[in-house]
């Protein structure tokens, strides 16, 4: 069993700061871009100085991947875990109130979805939760007054849910793709899509199932979502949580990485769900 404590603390205090910072922080936009081709908001620097320099104190960790930064962080030659994190996803959302989420991905010995052992989100909303998965159970813990992280319970989704939360450009959406949105409302699904994947993706597991998907489409044929810091660390999770987590036809751990930034189609859900992207997705 790996012993995650020291992670698991640090994220919290960086958590606390974060959440501190989201709401009296300065909002605006930096000069910079991210790897992706993202302008840099001021809130994404500040939010990756605290993970980083917290995260420089902690022995096991030995290297370290940010959304906001080009190359990887080489911490502690002895540290036994490499991290990959998006310190504030969908962070232009604070500016029209909406949650957002910090996503950390941990790895052993490479990064890459065959070596993820554990990931964590912390989700910034009217509460603010966090998740943790260490493969094996996924649980959610909810900030007290003290700022302590209180157990709430274990997440496991249902065969079947209700929502549908559709992501990517629409006019660029594949024939296929827009057929099996379409035919997924025409069954009854609710459309519920915030544009942050953290708090898309936390409403589905705590409401017990549904799908999220980011495919790939004409503008972007690889999708939008990091392998390494979204989409392999939800994938755990979702899987962990007796859904399942795939490109279309593969689980998403199996898919390759050949760039820190890679990007995959992805679909996240209750197991029902996923079948159905699996039909409209067969021999594509
Ligand atoms: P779109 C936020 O920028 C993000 O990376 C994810 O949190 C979210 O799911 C996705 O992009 C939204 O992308 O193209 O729908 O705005």
């Amino acid at each position: 069993m790996d012993n995650l404590n020291d992670i698991l603390e640090a994220i919290k205090t960086a958590s606390i700061q974060i959440q501190h910072l989201i709401a009296h922080g300065d909002k605006g936009k930096s000069e910079q871009q991210n790897s992706t081709g993202d302008t840099q908001l001021k809130l994404d620097i500040a939010s990756d100085v605290i993970i980083e320099d917290i995260f420089a104190s902690v022995p096991s960790i030995k290297q370290i991947v940010s959304e906001e930064q080009d190359e990887i962080k080489y911490l502690h030659d002895n540290g036994e875990y490499l991290i990959a994190y998006d310190p504030l996803d969908g962070s232009s959302l604070v500016d029209v109130n909406l949650a957002v989420g910090s996503i950390y991905g941990i790895y052993k010995n490479d990064f890459n979805g065959a070596n993820i052992i554990a990931s964590v989100y912390v989700v910034f909303g009217p509460r603010v939760e966090m998740v943790v998965c260490d493969g094996k159970k996924v649980e959610l813990f909810r900030v007290q007054s003290d700022n302590s992280f209180k157990y709430i319970k274990d997440l496991v989704l249902n065969q079947t849910g209700k929502i549908n939360s559709p992501g990517s450009t629409q006019q660029c959406w594949y024939p296929h793709h827009k057929a099996m949105i379409e035919d997924m409302f025409k069954d009854g699904y609710i459309l519920s899509y915030s544009g942050g994947m953290v708090p898309d993706l936390h409403h589905i597991l705590l409401n017990g199932g549904g799908l999220f998907s980011y495919p790939g489409a004409t503008d972007k044929p690889k999708g939008k979502l990091r392998q390494l810091f979204e989409v392999f660390p939800f994938a755990l999770i979702f899987q962990t949580a007796k859904g399942d987590a795939i490109d279309g036809q593969k689980s998403l751990l199996e898919v390759p990485t050949t760039h820190i930034h890679d990007t995959a189609p992805c679909f996240f859900g209750s197991n029902k769900e996923i079948d159905i992207v699996k039909k409209y997705y067969a021999k594509r």
